[in-house]
């Protein structure tokens, strides 16, 4: 069977993923794209039909599930618009831009008493982050005691506020770290560098390990992401993220990619293809409602951190049963 899947925004990640669907899914077609600006709705829909009123295309009877890619803010009220219609979601992070509103949808989940939505925190698929989690779960290094994250961005995009290094790029690390440390933050202290770039959030765990995360939104050379875990019997962390060298004028070496759309590709082509045979075998992977929330919700009382010079102790309530 092919599932028919609409895609709501045309934007560096709306027009990735159809280009996924379209290229390198199987069992999958892009029937609708949605954008308030028709023109770029048809520009990139292809042979799908083009929609700017996003609630026509969740509702349209030919679309069998939905892929958010709009602005962070409107994620939130779509996700539960796909609730409401029965339709499965695979909602790009952060799930919302309020620990309030990602509540909500956990709740209508919970109320409709099945996943439907699953987050697109891709890096669960990365092939390096995989292999991490392997080597962790099999003993080989020893208690896992600290995960040390780089997050590079070349530049940050002149719609970026101080807040977003937290709650659009350290989710990231957030949801990466519970899940390859199977553990929940519990403390969280953040400091800036002069002129709020970059940053060091530094969370405590509940099985004691720490994580400790460089957030850099301006670092010009390139966008680079690394990440070390450290056992009591020996460490695990990413290689170069290539695979091939160079030598070129005077230089050896890899090239940094501009954003992480190349440095994630085959995260993100893993992670549709997993969405997509999830929907089949009703058997959900990845970042679930749940985890979205607590990211958001953690987010949430990092920037709180940063605004008091505080350390802050953090809270998101119980895990419902739909999630265990
Ligand atoms: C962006 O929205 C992403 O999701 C990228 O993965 C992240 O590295 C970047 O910092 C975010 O702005």
């Amino acid at each position: 069977m092919t599932l028919s899947v609409g895609v709501i925004g045309t934007g560096v990640m709306g027009a990735e993923h159809v280009r996924i669907l379209r290229d390198e899914t199987a069992g999958a077609q892009v029937v609708a794209v949605c954008d308030a600006d028709i023109d770029r709705a048809r520009a990139v829909a292809g042979h799908g039909e083009a929609f700017s009123d996003l609630l026509a295309l969740i509702r349209d009877h030919r679309v069998q599930a939905v892929v958010i890619a709009s602005p962070d803010a409107t994620h939130a009220d779509l996700a539960l618009t796909c609730l409401a219609a029965g339709k499965p979601v695979l909602c790009e992070k952060p799930l919302a831009a309020t620990a309030e509103d990602a509540l909500r949808v956990v709740q209508a989940e919970v109320q409709l008493g099945r996943r439907l939505v699953q987050v697109g925190y891709m890096r669960r698929f990365d092939p390096a982050y995989v292999e991490m989690l392997r080597v962790r779960a099999s003993g080989a290094i020893g208690e896992a005691v600290l995960l040390h994250n780089t997050h590079r961005n070349a530049a940050a995009p002149d719609w970026f506020t101080g807040a977003m290094a937290v709650t659009n790029s350290f989710v990231h690390e957030i949801d990466i770290s519970r899940w390859l440390l199977n553990t929940e933050p519990t403390l969280a202290r953040i400091s800036a560098a002069p002129g709020g770039d970059p940053l060091m959030i530094t969370l405590e765990t509940e099985s004691g390990a720490i994580v400790s995360t460089e957030v850099h939104m301006n670092a010009r050379y390139g966008y680079h992401v690394h990440a070390q875990l450290v056992g009591r019997e020996g460490t695990v962390e990413m290689a170069a993220p290539t695979v091939t060298l160079t030598n070129h004028v005077g230089q050896h070496g890899h090239v940094w990619s501009e954003n992480w759309v190349p440095r994630f590709r085959d995260a993100y082509r893993i992670q549709m293809n997993g969405w997509v045979r999830s929907i089949a075998d009703q058997h959900p992977v990845g970042a679930s409602a749940w985890d979205g929330y607590v990211a958001t919700a953690i987010a949430e009382q990092v920037v709180t951190a940063l605004q008091t010079g505080n350390p802050v102790r953090l809270t998101f309530g119980q895990r419902p049963d739909l999630y265990l």
